[in-house]
């Protein structure tokens, strides 16, 4: 791991005003809110965003708040337990993220690997970074250096695969605030499928809309390397997650045979995942998730360790997470938003003109 994706991210000022701050205990709830668009990808679909809510007590009375989304529901009784363990690890520490986040990786270095024990550990992460946060009273953006709360978007609450005409009104209402890049999930059952969906929208709302493709890691490397030959002269934004998330070299394959940059990053689990795809040049842009890559931690190390590549970094869901992090980063590109915690966090906001106002609510301002 090259050491300047490790260098400090607190402030050393920020870190004087923290260190005094101890995690006493944790309290977490589960929610599943119904998705306003119901999403049909190419590896399955989603009905409703199965949630754990974590708040994180302290000794001096800050509640840091984060929350995890799980898109397998039956998995949140395991989530749940994971990171009750993880606290157990940090339980009475300063609220210093870095360092606990690398605590948690050496306490579970034998465990190993990643998956569940990296999402708790991302959860506690989010968590204290809230706290943070709201003990020296700026939204996180700002305690990162950031200097404006805008960021740029995409609408990414529908597009699934299902009819054209649902598709086309469903694309229409995203316009209909201004919000004219939007993500489509592709991967129908023959190509032929996929190009006529691509058509009707093109034809529909030609150069108003730019459009980005998701094939959700539904395609073999044989199956991509035709169906993306064919979407290639569509100008479009990026096509992500083509084949399995784990196949980077057949991912570096197709970026380097397509006019169309490749996108990859929701399913990289740890620093040392992205550092492989960058050196193996797998996509054009990396967009990892928060939850998924450890926390906020690890997501800010990895931004930093694709900024040594000259590659820009997207979020992966958790807007209101996101947007702080994609507005105190250089190598910033787009914000994915999505509508399906919209009615879950007071504070969730969304986007018009393609942009997002972060919160200027100390911590997230996940409740504001
Ligand atoms: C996606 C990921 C997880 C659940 C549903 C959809 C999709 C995206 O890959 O990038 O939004
Ligand atoms: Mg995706």
């Amino acid at each position: 791991m090259r050491e300047s994706s490790k260098a400090s991210i607190l402030p050393t000022e920020t870190k004087e005003q923290v260190s005094g701050v101890r995690l006493t205990s944790i309290c977490l709830d589960t929610a599943y809110p119904a998705l306003p668009t119901p999403l049909q990808t190419s590896s399955g679909s989603l009905e409703v965003a199965p949630l754990i809510t974590i708040q994180v007590l302290t000794d001096c009375g800050i509640v840091g708040e984060s929350y995890l989304f799980s898109p397998n529901q039956t998995l949140l009784p395991a989530l749940s337990e994971a990171i009750k363990a993880v606290f157990q690890v940090v339980q009475n520490d300063p609220c210093l993220p870095e360092t606990i986040t690398d605590k948690v990786l050496q306490h579970f270095t034998l465990f190993g690997g990643t998956g569940i024990v990296t999402m708790a550990m991302a959860a506690i992460d989010m968590a204290v970074w809230d706290v943070v946060g709201k003990a020296v009273g700026k939204p996180l953006y700002r305690v990162l250096g950031g200097a404006s709360p805008e960021v740029t978007t995409y609408e990414s609450s529908g597009l699934g695969i299902g009819d054209p005409n649902t598709i086309r009104q469903q694309a229409e209402s995203f316009l209909e605030d201004g919000n004219t890049i939007m993500k489509l999930r592709l991967g129908y059952d023959a190509l032929t499928d996929d190009m006529q969906v691509l058509e009707m929208l093109t034809s529909a709302f030609g150069s108003s809309v730019q459009f980005l493709v998701d094939y959700n890691q539904g395609l073999t490397p044989r199956e991509a390397a035709t169906r993306c030959k064919e979407i290639d002269t569509f100008g479009l934004l990026w096509i992500e997650e083509p084949v399995r998330a784990d196949l980077l070299e057949e991912t570096a394959y197709l970026k380097a045979e397509l006019q169309t940059p490749v996108q990859i990053g929701e399913n990289l689990w740890s620093l040392a995942e992205v550092e492989r795809a960058l050196r193996l040049s797998a996509s054009t842009y990396l967009m990892p998730d928060v939850g998924k890559i450890g926390g906020v931690t690890q997501w800010l190390r990895a931004a930093t360790l694709a900024d040594q590549y000259g590659v820009k970094i997207s979020s992966h869901l958790y807007p209101e997470i996101s947007g702080h992090l994609l507005a105190a980063i250089p190598n910033a590109h787009f914000v994915e938003y999505a509508d399906w915690t919209a009615n879950q966090f007071s504070g969730h906001t969304r986007p018009s003109d393609n942009r997002l106002k972060v919160s200027d609510q100390p911590g997230f301002g996940l409740s504001a």
